[in-house]
């Protein structure tokens, strides 16, 4: 009388392990700031100076250079403002609407990038 008990314990266990691997799976293909757009910050410029994202995407710049930057937006009011980045930070915003929408660094206000969200 014990193999019967066992059999359904064993079965959700599998069950488990299946949605385990789907989870991760899942996990693999969505995860953003990973496989998502990114701009890189050096040299006193964002590259690329204007990026094209579908809507909904999220953008991660990151402060390559060795000065801290910002990415704040220049509309009005701010879409997006991001604090002083130091080297290797990392900052990220999600477009859920289609626009265009122009930022600067608000340290060196002569370092400007546009993100189109189609
Ligand atoms: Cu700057």
């Amino acid at each position: 009388m014990q193999a019967k008990p066992m059999r359904p314990r064993r079965r959700f266990v599998a069950a488990l392990a299946v949605a385990g691997l789907l989870l991760a799976s899942e996990a693999k293909a969505g995860t953003p700031g990973v496989a998502g757009p990114t701009v890189t910050v050096d040299n006193f410029s964002f590259s690329p100076e204007t990026i094209t994202v579908p809507a909904g995407s999220t953008v991660t710049w990151t402060n390559r250079d060795d000065i801290p930057h910002t990415v704040t937006s220049a509309d009005d009011p701010k879409a997006f403002k991001s604090p002083p980045l130091d080297t290797d930070d990392k900052f990220s915003v999600a477009f859920a609407k289609p626009g265009i929408y122009r930022y600067f660094c608000s340290l060196h206000p002569h370092m400007q990038g546009t993100v189109m969200v189609q």
